[in-house]
């Protein structure tokens, strides 16, 4: 999290993760899509002449009020093909969330668990305890026919049964939902560590 104290602004960060052609980008999309025009900045995308994410998109939204702070959310995601790992590092630092978007098509039963593995070496790498990372799973395009089973990808990836969201990123399915857990748990952890009576977020801004 960020202070901004002269603009009265807190900023937090939240970072989709997971495996190359997993979603990733495609969730952003779409939830830009959803923001009503006054809560959202522009869209970034950086991203190869075949739509790979090279460095990362990005977009900022007003989500209301804490007190008397502004509250914004930069959302970010991560280029998942493997040989950019500098560049997901240095998108991962200063997170104060991540949605990890798995995929469930079965041959990428393997870059998922690659994909976990490797965020939690990048917090490591960067020497962040991950123990109270506000972390929710989205097990993405389910409309396919032959999508693994959910009980499967939780038991893979998700044994200690955080948050997750079921979705379809094309069609929409879940982006809103899974951003909406996303928000709870960071502003849940917020209040944990300042120990306050708790926060309300308070209308759009
Ligand atoms: N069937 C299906 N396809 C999807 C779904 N979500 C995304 N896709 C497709 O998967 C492909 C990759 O989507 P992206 O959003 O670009 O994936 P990404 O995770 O950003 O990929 P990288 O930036 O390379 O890491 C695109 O062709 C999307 O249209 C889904 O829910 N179902
Ligand atoms: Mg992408």
């Amino acid at each position: 999290m960020r202070v901004h104290r002269r603009s009265q602004t807190l900023i937090f960060k939240i970072v989709y993760y997971g495996p190359g052609l997993s979603g990733k980008t495609t969730n952003l999309v779409r939830l830009h899509e959803s923001v009503p025009d006054h809560a959202r900045g522009k869209m970034i995308q950086l991203d190869t002449e075949t739509e790979r994410t090279l460095f990362f998109d990005y977009f900022p939204l007003s989500l209301g009020r804490l007190g008397s702070y502004k509250v914004r959310i930069h959302f970010f995601t991560v280029p998942g093909q493997s040989f950019y790992n500098v560049t997901r590092r240095t998108v991962l630092q200063g997170a104060d969330g991540v949605v990890f978007v798995a995929d469930s098509a079965p041959r990428r039963e393997h870059a998922n668990l690659l994909a976990l593995r490797n965020m939690y070496d990048n917090f490591e790498a960067l020497g962040r305890d991950t123990g109270d990372l506000p972390l929710v799973f989205q097990w993405n395009k389910r409309d396919l026919p032959d999508a693994m089973p959910l009980p499967l990808m939780e038991r893979l990836l998700n044994p200690e049964g955080l948050p997750s969201v079921a979705a379809s990123a094309s069609t929409g399915e879940g982006v809103q939902l899974t951003q909406a857990y996303i928000v709870r748990a960071v502003m849940e952890q917020i209040r944990r560590a300042t120990g306050g009576p708790g926060v309300e977020l308070t209308g759009q801004s």
